[in-house]
C-alpha cells in the first residue's frame, strides 16, 4: 500500500522545518503533541537549533556572508548536503517541507531538500507561507520565484498566503498576528494530513490512543488512495475555522470551506480533506451534512476523506474543522 511497505505497516511520515518560520511550526507541533510523524529541524544558527525540538537537527553551515551572497552560497551548501538530505528520507512514506518563503535559509534551501525527498521517493508536500506584500515587493516576488521552482520539485504545494489573511483579519492585525494565523493554518493542515494518513492504520491495530482517538471515516475512505491523490501532482489550499455553540461543527466548517474557495483556482477541487477535531465532551452531530455542504461548495464528484478525531488535549466546547482543498495542475 505505501511504496515497499506491506498494508500493515503504518506509513513513515516526516516533517521537516526549514529557516526561522518552518522550524518554529514544527517546534509548535512538537508542543501540541501532535504524534504519528519524525519531525525534523534544518537551520543554519546553531544557537537557534539548539532551542529547537525535533528529534533529529541538521546544521547548515554558513558565517560572515553579506546577504546577497547568503542566498547563492547557502544553495550552493545545500546541494552538496543532497546526499544527507537523501539519508534522512531513506524510508520515508510521505515527506512534508516546512518554510517560511520570503528569506533566505528556507527559501534558498527548501528547493534543494523537495529533491531529495522526491529522489527517495518519498510522496512530497510543500507546506509553505508567502510574505506580505507591503513595503517588501522584493521578498514578495523572491517568494514567488521559490513557489514556482518548488511546484516543480514537489508532488503536492500548499500555500498559505499572508496578504489573504491579512485581508480576513481586517486592519488592526499586525504582522505577529498574521504570522501566528499562518502558522495554525500550516500545522492545521499538515495534521490533517497526518491524521488522513495514519489513523485508519493506528486504529486497526487498536493503538490509535496513541495519538488521540478517530471516530468516523467515509465511506470507501483508503489512506492509500488519499496517498495517490497527494502524489498525483498539483496544487491543494487550507482553510480552518473554529467555533462553539449550537450548530458549532457546521459553523467551523463553513469557515474553513470558504477560506478554501476565496483561493478561486481550487472551485473544481478534485478532492477534499476535512478534518474535525474536538473533545470528548463534543458530539459530532451530522456527518451527512457536513459532507453535503463540502459537495456543495465543491462539485457532487470531489472526493472527500473525512476524519473525525477525538482529541486527549481539552478543547473545551470548541470544534475546529481543517479542509484542504486539491486538484491536479
Ligand atoms: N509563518 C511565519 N512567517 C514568518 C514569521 N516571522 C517572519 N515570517 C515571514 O517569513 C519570512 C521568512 O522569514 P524567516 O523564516 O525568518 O526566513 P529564514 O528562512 O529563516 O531566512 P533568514 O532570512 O536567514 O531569516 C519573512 O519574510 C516573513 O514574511 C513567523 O513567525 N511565522
Ligand atoms: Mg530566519
Amino acid at each position: 500500500m505505501f511504496g515497499h511497505r506491506t498494508s500493515s505497516t503504518i506509513p513513515n511520515v516526516k516533517v521537516v522545518g526549514i529557516g526561522s518560520g518552518g522550524n518554529l511550526v514544527i517546534n509548535q507541533m512538537i508542543s501540541q503533541g501532535i504524534k504519528g510523524p519524525d519531525y525534523i529541524n534544518l537551520d543554519t544558527n546553531p544557537h537557534f537549533l539548539s532551542l529547537c525540538r525535533a528529534q533529529q537537527k541538521l546544521k547548515m553551515f554558513h558565517g560572515g556572508l553579506s546577504p546577497t551572497e547568503i542566498s547563492q552560497i547557502m544553495e550552493e551548501t545545500a546541494r552538496e548536503n543532497k546526499e544527507h538530505f537523501s539519508k534522512m528520507f531513506k524510508g520515508a512514506d510521505v515527506v512534508i517541507i516546512v518554510a517560511a518563503l520570503g528569506g533566505n535559509v528556507g527559501s534558498s534551501i527548501a528547493p534543494i531538500v523537495a529533491e531529495a525527498a522526491m529522489e527517495v521517493d518519498s510522496v512530497t508536500i510543500a507546506a509553505v507561507t508567502k510574505p506580505l506584500t507591503f513595503g517588501l515587493k522584493d521578498r514578495l516576488i523572491m517568494a514567488e520565484e521559490r513557489v514556482a521552482q518548488l511546484k516543480e520539485r514537489v508532488h503536492t504545494l500548499m500555500v498559505v498566503q499572508n496578504d489573504v489573511l491579512q485581508e480576513k483579519l481586517g486592519k488592526t492585525a499586525v504582522p505577529a498576528d498574521i504570522f501566528r494565523s499562518g502558522d495554525e493554518m500550516l500545522i492545521r493542515g499538515i495534521q490533517s494530513i497526518i491524521l488522513t494518513l495514519i489513523f485508519e492504520e493506528h486504529r486497526r491495530r487498536k493503538n490509535a490512543a496513541a495519538i488521540g482517538e478517530i471516530k468516523h471515516f467515509t465511506r470507501n475512505y483508503s489512506p492509500a488512495e488519499l496517498k495517490n491523490f497527494l502524489k498525483q501532482g498539483g496544487t491543494a489550499v487550507i482553510g480552518t475555522g473554529s467555533a462553539s455553540g449550537k450548530r458549532k461543527t457546521l459553523e467551523a466548517a463553513k469557515t474553513a470551506l470558504s477560506h478554501c474557495l476565496t483561493e478561486q483556482q481550487n472551485r473544481n477541487a478534485e478532492y477534499v480533506i476535512l478534518n474535525v477535531t474536538r473533545g470528548k465532551e463534543s458530539h459530532l452531530l451530522d456527518v451527512n451534512t457536513l459532507l453535503k455542504m463540502a459537495r456543495r461548495a465543491f462539485s457532487k464528484e470531489v472526493k472527500i476523506f473525512f476524519t473525525d478525531t477525538i482529541l486527549d488535549k481539552d478543547m473545551g466546547g470548541e470544534v475546529n474543522v481543517t479542509a484542504i482543498a486539491g486538484k491536479r495542475d
